[in-house]
C-alpha cells in the first residue's frame, strides 16, 4: 500500500509531502508532512521482530508509564481502530508527531538524564514487558553466531567473552531501553526518548554503555562521558545498587564488543541483518568498534574514576 494511504489510516489527512529517512538499520521510516504538522511513520521489520504485537504492547506500556512525566517523554503514538499501530498488507506501521529538537547546550547531560529517568520510571511502573527478541543483548549468543561463520575470531572478542562472563552477577534485571545511543534522544523541551522497539529486560549498564559507546566514536572523550554519567545518575536518583554501579564500565565493553560481533557476523554471512549495509561497510564498522573497544580498555581507570564520582 502506498505510504500516503497508511498515514490516512491514522486519521492524518491533507498530506503535502513524504520523504524516507535512511539512517536506521532495521525498520522503514518516513517523514510525513501534513496540514496538521509533521509526523514519523515507520514499519516494523518482521524478520527482526517476529512478534510485532508484543513490541507494540511494550510500547503502549512505556507510553502509559510516561503519561504523567513532564521533563522526559516518549512519542505520542497515533491510533488506528483503538490500537497504537495499523496493519497493511501484513506489515505493522506506527505513527507519531515529529519531535522537534531545541537544544541549547547541555545536550549530553540531558541525554544521560533522559535514559536514567527511563530506567527509574519503568522500574516503578509495574509494566509487564515482553522479551521481543530472544537473547538480544546476549554476548555469548552473538559470539556463537560468529563462530558458526568464521574461524578467525578477533582475539579481543574472545578475551572479552571471558572477562564479561561474570560481570553482571548479582545485578538486578530491569526494564531498559536497549538501544540507548544518544541519537535516540531528541533534546528539546522536554526531551523525548525515541525508538522503543527494543525496550526489554536487561542490565542498566547496557543502556549506560550504549550511550558512552555512541559518543566516543572518535576515541574516548572523557568530558562527554562525564556529562552523560552525571545526567544518567541524576535521572536514576538512588535506584542503582552497588553491584549495578560496579557493572557500569563492563556495560561499555559489552555493547561495544557485542556490536563488533554482530557486524562481523554480517560481514561473513550471506544474508545481512543490518539492512542496507554492504559486506565491506560491515567489516569497516566492526573494525571501528574493535578500535573503540581498545580505547575503552586503555581508558578504563579514567572512566571508572568518572563513574565512581
Ligand atoms: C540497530 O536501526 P537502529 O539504528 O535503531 C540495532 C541496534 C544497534 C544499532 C547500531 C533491533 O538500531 O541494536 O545498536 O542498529 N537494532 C536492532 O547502530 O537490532
Ligand atoms: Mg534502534
Amino acid at each position: 500500500m502506498e505510504i500516503e494511504r497508511i498515514a490516512v489510516l491514522f486519521g492524518v489527512a491533507g498530506i503535502c509531502g513524504i520523504s524516507e529517512v535512511v539512517t536506521g538499520h532495521i525498520n522503514r521510516t518516513y517523514i510525513v508532512t501534513a496540514e496538521s504538522g509533521r509526523y514519523v511513520l515507520q514499519s516494523l521489520n518482521h524478520s527482526v521482530f517476529p512478534r510485532p504485537e508484543a513490541v507494540m504492547s511494550n510500547i503502549a506500556q512505556v507510553a502509559a508509564a510516561f503519561a504523567d512525566q513532564n521533563d522526559v517523554r516518549v512519542p505520542h503514538f497515533l491510533t488506528c481502530n483503538g490500537r497504537n499501530f495499523a496493519e497493511s498488507d501484513g506489515d505493522i506501521w506506527r505513527m507519531y508527531a515529529f519531535c522537534e529538537d531545541s537544544a541549547r547546550g547541555g545536550e549530553l547531560r540531558r541525554t544521560g538524564y533522559a535514559y536514567g529517568t527511563f530506567i527509574r520510571v519503568m522500574s516503578c511502573s509495574g509494566a509487564q514487558i515482553q522479551q521481543v527478541i530472544d537473547g538480544f543483548h546476549n554476548y555469548d549468543r552473538y559470539y556463537a553466531r560468529l563462530t558458526a561463520v568464521c574461524t578467525d575470531i578477533p582475539p579481543e572478542l574472545t578475551a572479552l567473552r571471558e572477562r564479561l562472563s561474570r560481570s553482571f552477577e548479582g545485578v538486578p534485571v530491569r526494564v531498559i531501553h536497549g538501544d540507548a545511543k544518544t541519537d535516540n534522544v531528541i533534546v528539546g523541551e522536554p526531551c523525548t526518548i525515541l525508538d522503543l522497539d527494543t525496550v526489554m529486560l536487561g542490565a542498566a549498564a547496557l543502556d549506560y554503555g550504549d550511550m558512552v559507546r555512541s559518543v566516543c566514536t572518535h576515541g574516548v572523550d572523557a568530558e562527554a562521558v562525564r556529562e552523560l554519567t552525571e545526567g544518567f545518575r541524576a535521572g536514576l536518583g538512588v535506584l542503582l545498587t552497588d553491584a549495578e554501579k560496579a557493572s557500569l564500565f563492563s556495560g561499555i565493553l559489552w555493547v561495544t564488543g557485542e556490536l563488533a560481533l554482530r557486524y562481523l557476523t554480517d560481514y561473513y554471512s550471506e544474508e545481512r541483518y543490518f539492512v542496507g549495509k554492504t559486506r565491506e561497510q560491515c567489516l569497516k564498522r566492526s573494525r571501528e568498534l574493535l578500535g573503540q573497544l581498545g580505547g575503552f580498555l586503555e581508558a578504563e581507570q579514567d572512566i571508572r574514576r568518572i563513574i565512581e564520582k
